[in-house]
C-alpha cells in the first residue's frame, strides 16, 4: 500500500496511496466498508443486533453515506456496561491484542484487535509520521507509555513498519530520556506535549542545548496543546512540533494527522469515518461548524465502533489541503465536551486559561487549575510557575505580573479568578497525560 520513494535529498519519502485517492473513489470505498461494517457489528455484537432492532434498521438500509445518520450512537458509556469483552465482533482465538483505558473516572475499558487490525493500525501510524515528515533513516525516540495504554505500542509498530529505527524508551526517566536522545542521535520523539514541556526544561537544567542535537520533530498527542504552546515549543527548542489525534475506542494513535501544512489533522477517512454532530441534539452539523467529532470505524474487525461519540469538539475542514491528501481535515481539538466547568455559571474550558496564561510574558507554561468551594460558591484558583528572572525580581514586580495575568484571564473568561504565582519546578509534571483541573469541590 505505502509506497517508498527517493526524494532528490538522496532520502527514503513514504507515499501512502489511500491519502491521494480522487474523492468519489475515496467515497465509494467508505460506503462499500460502511455497509460491511454495518453488518459485521449487526450480525455479531447483540449490544448492536438489539439497537439496529429498536430503530428497526438493517445492514440494506444503509445505501449512502448520508444514510450513516439513520445509525446510533455509541458512547463509552456502553463500553464500560458491556465490560470487558460485549463489544467483540471476533472470536477470543482471533483476537491478538487487547489494550485498555482506565480514563479519568470510573471503570476502565477495552478495546481489542485481530492481527489485520494491528497491521492496519500500524499502515495508519506510517501515514501518521510520513505526514510529519519523518521517513526510513529517522531515530525515533517513542517515550509514550508501553503498556495498556495505545500510545507506546502503536508509535512503535507504525515507526518499525516506517523503515524508522526505534527506541521504545518508553514515558518517564527524564534524565536517561535526555542522555539517550543525545547518544543515539534521535532524530524525533514520540510523547504527549505535557511531557516534552518537562523534558526539555530537564535538558535546560543539565546543560543540554536540544536545539544542537540531531533531533528535529516532536510528534505529540494524546491531550490538546494551543497553538501557543506550540510556538513556546518551536521557538525554545528548535524542533518542529507536529499534532497526532487518535483514541483507543476507535484504533488508538493514527486516527488522524497533520500534515507539514499544518491547517488541521488529516482524518485516515478510509479507515475512520467522521462527522460534527450537535453534542445537545444529536444532529449533523453542517461542514465548517463546530460540534462533536463522532467516527466510525470502517475496518475494525475485532471491535467495530458505530458512530462513537469522542466528545471531542472539532469542525471538519474540506477545502482541498495544499499538501495533495484528498483527506478531510479537522481542526486541531482544543477541548472535550466534557472538560468543560462551571464556575458561577460561567463555561469554562483548560485550553482558554493557557491561551491566556501564554499571552504574558513572564510565566513558563506549567500551570494547574483548583477548584474549591467556599460557603457554596465556586472558586477558581489558578497556579502558574513564574520565569526563574521574574521570580528574582521584586516583590513589586510579582504583583504586576499577578495583575496582568488575572487581566488577561478575566479578558479570556470573563470572570475574575484567583491567579498564584508558584517557584519555578514547583507544580507536578506529567510523564503522560497532563492532569489541568483539580476539582476539590464537594458536590
Ligand atoms: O490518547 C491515543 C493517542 C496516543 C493519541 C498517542 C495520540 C498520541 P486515549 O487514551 O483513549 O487515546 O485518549 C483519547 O485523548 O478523545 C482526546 O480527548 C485526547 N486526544 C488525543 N489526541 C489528541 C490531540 C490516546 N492531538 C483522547 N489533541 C481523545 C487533543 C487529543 N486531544
Amino acid at each position: 500500500m505505502a509506497k517508498r520513494k527517493v526524494d532528490h535529498n538522496g532520502e527514503f519519502q513514504i507515499v501512502s496511496a489511500p491519502d491521494y485517492l480522487p474523492v468519489p473513489q475515496l467515497r465509494t470505498l467508505q460506503l462499500q466498508r460502511l455497509r460491511r461494517i454495518v453488518e459485521r457489528a449487526g450480525s455479531r455484537v447483540p449490544f448492536y443486533r438489539e439497537r439496529f432492532k429498536e430503530l428497526g434498521i438493517a445492514a440494506e438500509d444503509v445505501q449512502s453515506l448520508e444514510d450513516i445518520q439513520k445509525l446510533p450512537f455509541t458512547q463509552k458509556t456502553d463500553l464500560r456496561d458491556t465490560y470487558p469483552f460485549g463489544l467483540f465482533a471476533s472470536p477470543m482465538k482471533e483476537v491478538v491484542r487487547l489494550h485498555a483505558s482506565s480514563g479519568t473516572t470510573g471503570k476502565p475499558i477495552v478495546v481489542a484487535y485481530t492481527d489485520r487490525d494491528v497491521r492496519v493500525w500500524s499502515s495508519v501510524m506510517v501515514r501518521t509520521f510520513a505526514a510529519c515528515g519523518l521517513h526510513a533513516g529517522d531515530i525515533i525516540q517513542n517515550a509514550y507509555g508501553y503498556g495498556l495504554f495505545t500510545g507506546g505500542l502503536g508509535a512503535h509498530y507504525g515507526a518499525e513498519a516506517l523503515g524508522a529505527t526505534v527506541i521504545p524508551i518508553s514515558g518517564g526517566n527524564t534524565d536517561r530520556q535526555i542522555a539517550v536522545m543525545k547518544d543515539f542521535g534521535v532524530t524525533a520523539l514520540c510523547c504527549t506535549p505535557s511531557y516534552f514541556l518537562h523534558l526539555a526544561e530537564r535538558a535546560k537544567a543539565l546543560g543540554v542545548d536540544l536545539s544542537e542535537l540531531p533531533l528535529r520533530a516532536g510528534i505529540f498527542g494524546a491531550e490538546p496543546w494551543s497553538d501557543s504552546m506550540r510556538e513556546h515549543i518551536e521557538s525554545d527548542t528548535g524542533i518542529r512540533a507536529q499534532d497526532i489525534y487518535g483514541l483507543s475506542e476507535i484504533i488508538g494513535p493514527g486516527v488522524g494527522s497533520e500534515c507539514l501544512e499544518r491547517g488541521g489533522l488529516h482524518i485516515f477517512e478510509d479507515h475512520f469515518y467522521p462527522e460534527i454532530i450537535d453534542p445537545e441534539t444529536g444532529r449533523v452539523l453542517p461542514e465548517g461548524e463546530e460540534g462533536e467529532l463522532v467516527l466510525t470505524t470502517l475496518s475494525k474487525e475485532a471491535m467495530p465502533m458505530i458512530r462513537y461519540r469522542t466528545r471531542d469538539v472539532t469542525m471538519l475542514l474540506t477545502e482541498p489541503c495544499p499538501c495533495g491528501r484528498t483527506l478531510r481535515r479537522i481542526k486541531r481539538v482544543g477541548r472535550r465536551s466534557d472538560d468543560m466547568f462551571i464556575i458561577r455559571g460561567v463555561n469554562i474550558f483548560p485550553s482558554q486559561v493557557e491561551t491566556a496564561l501564554l499571552q504574558v510574558e513572564g510565566t513558563l507554561p506549567h500551570y494547574q487549575i483548583e477548584l474549591t468551594r467556599r460557603e457554596g460558591l465556586d472558586q477558581m484558583a489558578v497556579s502558574v510557575e513564574v520565569t526563574p528572572e521574574f521570580f528574582s525580581d521584586t516583590v513589586k514586580g510579582l504583583e504586576q505580573l499577578e495583575q496582568r495575568l488575572i487581566k488577561a484571564l478575566e479578558h479570556v473568561l470573563g470572570l475574575r479568578v484567583e491567579v498564584k504565582l508558584v517557584e519555578p519546578q514547583t507544580l507536578k509534571r506529567s510523564e503522560g497525560k497532563a492532569r489541568r483541573v483539580i476539582d476539590n469541590r464537594e458536590l
